[in-house]
């Protein structure tokens, strides 16, 4: 049996029975078995030569007869597996969840039994429609996927960082993939949605409106996985020791809170750091700053459930917070990164039959189907039916079981016995108290294809949602839906989804419609049922709403010059720290720079590697012969101008304007331009940082 992480000395450690050296950086790395640093083949014979092929002669043709070269290309041609159908782009890291309180009184699951109770995850983020190699700024659903090692084994909650889907039925998963995936003719575009073949699916099914609303905001383009609510979607039930059922719906809340950045940003980032995303999650834990989240739990009983018009069943539908109140009920905090990424976030299965006793489904059609297409597409991607056998995908609890053989089998069963009942006495048995057992909820009914006439309504919440929004959010949901249907070469289409968001929001399809084009506005969608208009507000789904009023988490970037002053560097460095957010210093070239009192500043990136787009407040502290040398450079103007366009917070000293003045910013536009001088300029500049962006600025710069 593999065994977990064992410290055999300082440096070295074995992990599923590999020797292994931890570097200076921490970093883990292959040592050779026994008194042996001679290369081998995987067979273990030692390799005389690496660097040249068995040849005939100098100049001849190359023998076949060469099993060390055989072996190394054999082995590098099967390097790949397939990448997942959906979520092929994502990272992942290892953490803890820890229980707040016991919540014996409505599951039996043992992970929610005691105060302090702390289990291993392994949690993998993502985005949907891209290829593994695609960017992370794509405009799309974030996968928030998460394995709880628990003592009754594994629990996956497989969850997205939206709360509803596109489709209510799991039958229509093909097709709504097919239609957001580059176009099979012509294989782009890659990693997006604005295209004729998704909105050309969307706007055939009135079911996706709710969703297309989200996805359409800024919570499509968040500026961190860090800053991202997580939602298993469904309605799941927990059960307790009294086989009593509870349905729950779960809810991840970030620590630092929730933020994104606008699109014209994430294009950009995309270009100049494709692994925005990974980095600052690598960076977050690398520098010891844990992301955190809350599990937050929706709990209701039936009546509850029918309490509303829509079903609870039905995948496109929230619960509101402010009708159902979530309960914090332990966090998940993230510390450790993988070791080798193709081993764990490559290779985790994650699937959402994977429940403890205690966790149970809904009849959610939605989630029905996953239960399905989850473990079946494990077999495809991982290649054997022994993927639980991969330490990642393992259970950490005991476990014993009769299934054997297989490709790969890594944990072979000892002895004579597999099968029971037998009578040699030996072996496992089911155990009808310890088991998962399945809640006895009593199903009767014909065999029928229908949607039910309880999922019919498809545009209350979607407006709901839209009416939830700031001005700010809700002019992004504008700009983004005449973005992605610009796209759309068939005016039909555009027409077509300008007809379902009239249904949603009049001044939204006005808007929309101004914005194409469409001179005149087609007919509203008929609609299953009469969209209701009297659902109030939420205002727990604004992102702007509810921002953390802290800037900790965040990055500076600090543009500096020759001649720079260092000391107020250095009281800036000190402030941003205390806040508990990074800076990062920008300088016109590699290496350092001298600052006006003969020490020397270290940059961390050249102005053309490190744009404004990559960080959420800047300052330029510069000299005014830097600031006129930098004034003549694009990479600097772009610099100003972005981070003034986006809506961050700028602090200059004094010497910087005529850097700002180039790049067309005045430095008095307004409260979001800091100036340096005074003594408290620094403290000032934080608390406004605080607000993360200044959306009043939004309509000067018309973003
Ligand atoms: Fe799915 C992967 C989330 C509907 C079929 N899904 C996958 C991942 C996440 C989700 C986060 C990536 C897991 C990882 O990091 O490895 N999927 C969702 C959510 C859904 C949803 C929140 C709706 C509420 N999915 C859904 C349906 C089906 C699938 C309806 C099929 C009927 N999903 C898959 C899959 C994937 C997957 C094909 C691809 C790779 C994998 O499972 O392991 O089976």
């Amino acid at each position: 049996m593999a065994k977990s992480l064992e410290k055999a000395s300082d440096k070295a450690v074995t992990i599923h029975d590999q020797k292994l050296e931890r570097g200076n950086g921490g970093e883990l790395h292959q040592i050779a078995d026994g008194d042996t640093d001679v290369l081998t083949t995987a067979q273990g014979g030692p390799v005389s030569d690496d660097q040249n092929t068995l040849k005939v002669g100098q100049r001849g043709p190359t023998l076949i007869e060469d099993f060390h070269f055989r072996e190394k290309i054999f082995h590098f041609d099967h390097e790949r597996i397939p990448e997942r159908v959906v979520h092929a782009r994502g990272y992942g890291a290892h953490g803890y969840f820890e229980t707040y309180e016991s919540l014996a009184a409505y599951t039996r699951a043992d992970i929610f039994q005691r105060a302090g109770e702390k289990t291993p995850v392994f949690v993998r983020f993502s985005t949907v429609a891209g290829s593994k190699g695609s960017f992370d700024l794509a405009r799309d659903v974030r996968g928030f996927a998460v394995k709880f090692y628990t003592k009754e084994g594994n629990w996956d909650l497989v969850g997205n960082n939206i709360p509803v889907f596109f489709i209510q039925d799991a039958i229509k998963f093909p097709d709504v993939i097919h239609s957001v995936k580059p176009e099979p003719d012509r294989a782009f575009p890659q990693a997006q949605s604005a295209h004729d073949n998704f909105w050309d699916f969307i706007s055939l099914t009135p079911e996706s409106m709710h969703m297309i609303m989200w996805v359409m905001s800024d919570r499509a383009i968040p500026r961190s996985f860090r800053f991202m609510q997580g939602f298993g979607v469904h309605t799941f039930r927990l059960v307790n020791a009294k086989n009593e059922s509870t349905f729950v719906k779960f809810i991840w809340k970030p620590k630092f809170g929730m933020q994104s950045v606008v699109w014209n940003e994430a294009v950009k980032i995309n270009g100049a750091d494709p692994d925005f995303h990974r980095r600052d999650l690598w960076n977050a834990i690398q520098s010891g700053q844990f992301p955190e989240w809350e599990l937050n739990l929706q709990l209701f009983d039936q009546d509850f459930a029918d309490s509303f018009d829509f079903d609870v069943l039905d995948p496109t539908k929230i619960i509101p917070e402010e009708i159902l109140e979530p309960v914090p009920v332990g966090r998940l905090v993230l510390d450790r990164m993988p070791d080798n990424f193709f081993a764990e976030t490559e290779q985790v299965a994650f699937m959402t039959q994977n429940v403890p006793p205690g966790i149970d489904f809904s009849n959610d059609p939605l989630l029905q189907g996953r239960n399905f297409s989850y473990l079946d597409t494990q077999l495809k991607r991982l290649g054997s039916p022994n993927f639980t056998h991969i330490p990642i995908n393992a259970p950490k609890c005991p476990f014993a079981h009769f299934q054997q053989d297989g490709h790969m089998a890594m944990r072979n069963p000892v002895g004579r016995v597999n099968y029971q009942p037998n009578s040699w006495g030996e072996g496992p048995r089911e155990s009808p108290q310890k088991g998962f057992p399945t809640f006895a909820n009593p199903e009767e009914g014909q065999k029928v294809r229908l949607r039910p006439e309880s999922f019919a309504d498809h545009y209350s919440q979607a407006r709901q949602f839209f009416i939830s929004q700031t001005a700010t959010e809700q002019r992004h949901i504008v700009m983004a839906l005449t973005f992605e249907l610009s796209k759309c070469e068939n005016p039909v289409i555009r027409e077509r989804m300008v007809s379902h968001l009239l249904n949603i929001d009049e001044t939204l399809g006005t808007a929309v419609a101004d914005k194409l084009g469409i001179k005149k506005l087609p007919k509203p969608a008929d609609a299953a049922v009469p969209p209701r208009d009297d659902l109030p507000p939420s205002p727990a789904l604004s992102i702007i709403e509810n921002g953390p009023e802290s800037f900790a988490g965040r990055k500076v970037g600090v543009l500096v010059s020759p001649g720079a002053d260092a000391a107020l560097l250095k009281k800036l460095q000190a402030a941003i720290e205390k806040e508990g957010a990074v800076m990062e210093v920008v300088a016109p070239k590699v290496g350092d720079v001298e600052a006006v009192d003969g020490s020397w500043i270290e940059g961390k990136h050249m102005i053309d590697g490190g744009p404004s787009v990559l960080f959420d407040a800047v300052a330029l502290v510069l000299s005014e012969e830097g600031a006129g040398r930098l004034a003549g450079e694009a990479a600097a103007r772009d610099f100003v101008a972005d981070a003034f366009a986006h809506c961050k917070f700028i602090a200059f000293t004094p010497g910087a304007i005529a850097l700002l003045q180039k790049a067309g910013v005045d430095p008095e536009a307004d409260e979001g331009m800091i100036n340096l001088d005074g003594s408290k300029a620094t403290a000032s500049f934080i608390e406004a940082c605080r607000k993360l962006r200044l959306w009043s600025r939004e309509m000067a710069v018309k973003l």
